[in-house]
């Protein structure tokens, strides 16, 4: 575990001598002092990100040159899969098959935006003759500069991963700043990126809290794209500051996503995915389907399937064999999950399993999944995040009414419809006004694909080729022949 920044292919302790414990979620207990970065800290970092941008000529490299550097961090990081997983349990708490799953997701992001970088070189258009016949005119991609990087805890490498491979496979120059709750992968990805000899300055990571830390990145003149994922309040702050200087932005914010089950589905295939869709990752996910809606000709033997296989699910130390659900990444995140819990027991919701603190567990942040019935539709516990292992559930008697009561939100980031008729659950997905859609299954992610939200959720999309053109400008060169 690191006690040193890196900056400028360098590392460094915190310029003010600061650190912050790092808390095992399982346990309580304090396994490591980490460095608190400074505001000066950042000012270094974002000039030396400046200079690898403007000097150096990363963003003169060749997109073949960049991929090359991208493939040796995705085999640093496969090379280091076991260390890297165990650190995100005791670091975030997620058991170890689901940390595993991440860091492999993270190599292979960093595989998938090597090649679309050395894509980037016969990406050239073709001049065209403008309509008087005297001028030729081309359309170029360039990288945007120096880009900010603010993330949260719940996939702390994989989040890392998506914005620092497609912002180094575009020639842009990074700052990243992790969660002060799970700092400790990022700052591997640190000598992963030393390891790769990438040049000094390409990539900065700064460790240390989002109103310090983040706030001094935000602000900074010198950096010219923002790209956040977070709570809403934060994005929006951002977005606001941002605008101060008119640094491009793209936000993944929250969501409270519907997953629409009707009649014709079957019930154990619809039970499973809508608990890998809440309980994956103490349903501390941003697309989690957190509301779920059920046909009310099978509602009833729905609810009990899923309330059995609910208590069945093994509760422990995500290092523990076995283990599905681990706890919660703090002791703030469970005093607000339970909190919205009680709350929702207040407005006349009827807990129908779980919510409360497992049995056997003093010590650690855990919870136990919990399924929430009878939900009043204007109720916190219907509207907003909840960010914890809480599922809605509500029966339904039309597709109207489902589509109706699906789209009743100011989040847009996913959605989900389970039908046997194709026709019918092509026409659901539609008619959700969300940016990601699944059909007959829920949060299955795909490097390829493009994630981000509609209304509240979020502007841009990361991954796949939407992700990369975060990071680039579109350049239109014309000429006098
Ligand atoms: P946020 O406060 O939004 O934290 C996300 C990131 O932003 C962290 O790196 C955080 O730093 C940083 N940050 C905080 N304040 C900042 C500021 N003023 N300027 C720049 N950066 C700043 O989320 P949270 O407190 O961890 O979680 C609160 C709620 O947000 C959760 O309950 C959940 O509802 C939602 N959330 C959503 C997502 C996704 S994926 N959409 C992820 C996490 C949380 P520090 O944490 O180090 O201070």
């Amino acid at each position: 575990m690191r006690n040193e920044l890196y900056i400028d292919g360098r590392w460094v302790k915190p310029m003010n001598g600061g650190t912050f414990h790092v808390i095992n979620p399982a346990t309580e207990e304090i396994i490591h002092a980490a460095p608190a970065a400074s505001p000066e800290d950042v000012e270094v970092a974002v000039a030396a990100a400046r200079r690898a941008f403007d000097k150096d000529g990363w963003s003169r490299t060749s997109g073949r040159q960049r991929a090359e550097y991208l493939r040796r961090i995705a085999s640093g990081i496969r090379a280091r899969l076991g260390e890297l997983s165990r650190l995100e349990v005791l670091d975030n708490g997620k058991p170890l098959p689901e940390a595993e799953w991440d860091i492999g997701d993270a190599a292979g992001c960093f595989d998938y935006y090597a090649d679309l970088a050395a894509k980037l070189d016969n990406d050239s258009e073709e001049e065209v003759l403008l309509s008087d016949g005297r001028f030729l005119s081309k359309a170029v991609k360039e990288p945007v500069g120096v880009a900010g990087a603010i993330i949260p805890w719940n996939y702390p490498l994989l989040m890392a991963a998506w914005k620092v491979a497609p912002a180094l496979a575009a020639g842009c120059t990074m700052v990243l700043k992790p969660a002060e709750l799970t700092s400790l992968t990022a700052l591997e990805l640190g000598a992963i990126a030393e390891e790769a000899g990438l040049p000094p300055g390409v990539l900065n990571i700064v460790t240390g809290s989002g109103s310090v830390v983040g706030q001094a990145i935000v602000e900074h003149k010198d950096v010219d794209k923002l790209a956040f994922t977070g709570s809403g309040p934060v994005g929006s702050a951002i977005m606001k500051t941002a605008a101060r200087d008119i640094k491009r932005v793209s936000l993944e914010l929250g969501g409270k996503s519907p997953f629409v089950v009707f009649g014709d589905a079957d019930i154990e295939e619809a039970v499973e995915w809508i608990m890998f869709g809440i309980f994956w990752n103490q349903g501390q996910v941003c697309s989690a389907t957190s509301r779920v809606l059920v046909e009310a000709s099978i509602y009833d033997r729905l609810l009990a399937r899923l309330v059995e296989a609910t208590r069945n699910i093994k509760i422990g130390d995500g290092l523990e064999e076995g283990v599905l659900l681990g706890p919660l990444v703090s002791r703030k995140q469970h005093q607000q999950v339970s909190a919205a819990i009680e709350a929702a027991k207040a407005t006349g919701a009827t807990v129908a399993c779980g919510g409360k603190r497992p049995a056997g567990f003093e010590k650690g942040y855990f919870l136990e999944p919990t399924i929430l019935v009878d939900v009043p539709l204007e109720s916190d516990a219907w509207r907003e995040e909840i960010f914890g292992p809480v599922v809605c559930i509500r029966p339904f008697e039309t597709e109207e009414e489902a589509i109706e009561l699906a789209n009743d939100t100011r989040f847009g980031l996913a959605a989900a419809v389970m039908s046997s008729d194709d026709l019918r659950a092509e026409r659901v997905a539609k008619a959700f006004r969300a940016g990601i859609v699944w059909i007959n299954c829920s949060q299955p992610t795909f490097t390829e694909a493009p994630w981000g939200g509609y209304k509240e959720s979020g502007i841009g999309r990361e991954l796949g080729r939407w992700g990369l053109e975060n990071y680039l400008e579109t350049k239109q060169i014309t000429r006098f022949v």
